[in-house]
């Protein structure tokens, strides 16, 4: 496939590439199911899935060839006329998650910037707040994607710093905590909370039971939107086909991308019903590829992988057999483990030079990948396709590699 070695590849990127990421030193060049291999061949589980994109596993069969079927008939036709694939996908995901409408875009960024465009739209026309005056209350350590809106409430100095002036309109409360949030939905300008089911970027943080049943409740009491952030968190990652749904709680807007497509192109969504979906009028908003042909027969191919193999069943069942082998694991680097479904993390406890940068590496020499997030975080979130074999095998790398450390 490509005739440059690993490290040669790497030195293309440092050389021609911005230097906006830091990637564990792997090229990978071949992904099938759970697993990815390296320009030398060198095999690997996948214990990342693309930031929990790809959890139908690497290039499934399904939705490659939903893919190169579309890609052979139309691709693109922006907006400016209808196409024989939108409003088939239109239904599909109305009925597929319960809402009346939804909204197709890109990136998960662009879903969440269009949730907060509808969220204020909807304050303004419906809530009656006083215009420009609508705020929406955000979670200390949330993470929602990097445009400069998104940027602008986050508390990651890495994420924000040096990218002002940031855009106003977001007050902060610290996640997991009802109190701090029933106390700031009293003032009458709140037109909704966003909030990730659980955090990801922040290490797998999961609030206590009834945390996102407050929300609902706090959102219903006060007139705002409950907007939930489902990009990470969706698609069967948690051991249901949404986080929120741990808790039957129905967000007033839901925020989709990553896996509504399985790793295989840009998709992603945000859902509504009529009455507040329908506040953003033609020419309000849009974007060239937002609910393409090509995205729409992806995204209905992968969604069906999800329901027809019960990968919100197998992520239950494989998580808690992954943590269990965690827990078996009696290392003074392995401070904690926690997770739901298959959306799990460890906190390393550094000792004699080794964080999680180590752990890491040397997962990868024993043929793991995972990366940490925030230093001493480990986050393992492999394909909800893995099975219960290759869940024991990764145990034994874990256990193996713990040991030569
Ligand atoms: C990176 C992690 C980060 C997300 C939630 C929206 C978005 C994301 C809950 C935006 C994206 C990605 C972005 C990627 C690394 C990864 C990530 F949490 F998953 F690990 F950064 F925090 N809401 N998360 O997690 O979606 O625009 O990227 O499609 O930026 O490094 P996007």
């Amino acid at each position: 496939m490509t005739e440059y070695s690993s490290s040669e590849l790497m030195e293309l990127e440092h050389k021609y590439g911005a230097h906006n990421y830091h990637p564990l030193p792997v090229v990978l060049d071949k992904g099938k199911g759970a697993k990815v291999w390296d320009v030398e061949g060198r095999e690997y589980f996948d214990f990342l899935s693309a930031y929990s994109a790809v959890n139908q596993g690497h290039c499934h069969p399904k939705i490659i060839q939903a893919m190169t079927e579309q890609a052979e008939r139309l691709t693109l036709t922006s907006r400016a006329f209808h196409s024989s694939a939108l409003g088939v996908f239109e239904k599909y995901m109305a009925e597929y998650f319960g809402f009346d409408k939804v909204l197709a875009m890109n990136t998960g960024a662009e879903a969440v910037e269009t949730a907060i465009k509808l969220c204020r739209k909807w304050a303004y026309q419906k809530k009656g707040i006083e215009p420009h005056k609508a705020r929406i209350l955000v979670c200390d350590g949330n993470f929602h994607g990097r445009t400069t809106t998104i940027i602008s409430f986050s508390n990651d100095e890495e994420a924000r710093a040096d990218y002002g002036p940031y855009t106003p309109g977001f007050t902060h409360v610290p996640y997991n905590d009802l109190a701090a949030m029933e106390e700031a939905m009293q003032a009458p300008d709140i037109a909704g909370v966003l909030v990730e089911p659980i955090q990801g970027e922040a290490g797998v943080i999961i609030p206590d039971d009834g945390f996102l049943k407050g929300i609902r409740e706090l959102c219903t009491k006060h007139n705002a939107l409950m907007l939930a952030d489902e990009v990470q968190t969706g698609i069967a990652r948690t051991g249901k086909l949404l986080a929120v749904n741990h808790e039957n709680v129905r967000p007033d807007v839901l925020i989709l991308g990553k896996a509504v497509s399985g790793g295989v192109y840009p998709v992603s969504a945000v859902l509504a019903d009529d009455d507040i979906m329908l506040c953003i009028k033609p020419g309000q908003h849009g974007s060239t590829y937002g609910g393409n042909p090509m995205a729409c027969q992806v995204a209905m191919a992968a969604l069906d992988v999800v329901r027809d193999e019960q990968l919100a069943e197998n992520a239950e069942i494989q998580g808690a057999a992954l943590r269990a082998g965690l827990r078996e694991i009696p290392h003074p680097l392995l401070k904690t483990v926690r997770g739901r479904g298959l959306l799990n993390a460890i906190d390393i406890e550094p000792a004699n030079g080794i964080d999680g940068w180590q752990v890491c590496l040397k997962l990868a020499e024993n043929g793991l990948l995972a990366k940490p997030t925030h230093e001493h975080t480990i986050r393992f979130s492999p394909p909800l396709v893995i099975s219960s074999e290759e869940v024991q095998e990764c145990i034994g790398i874990l256990k193996k590699t713990f040991a030569e450390l």
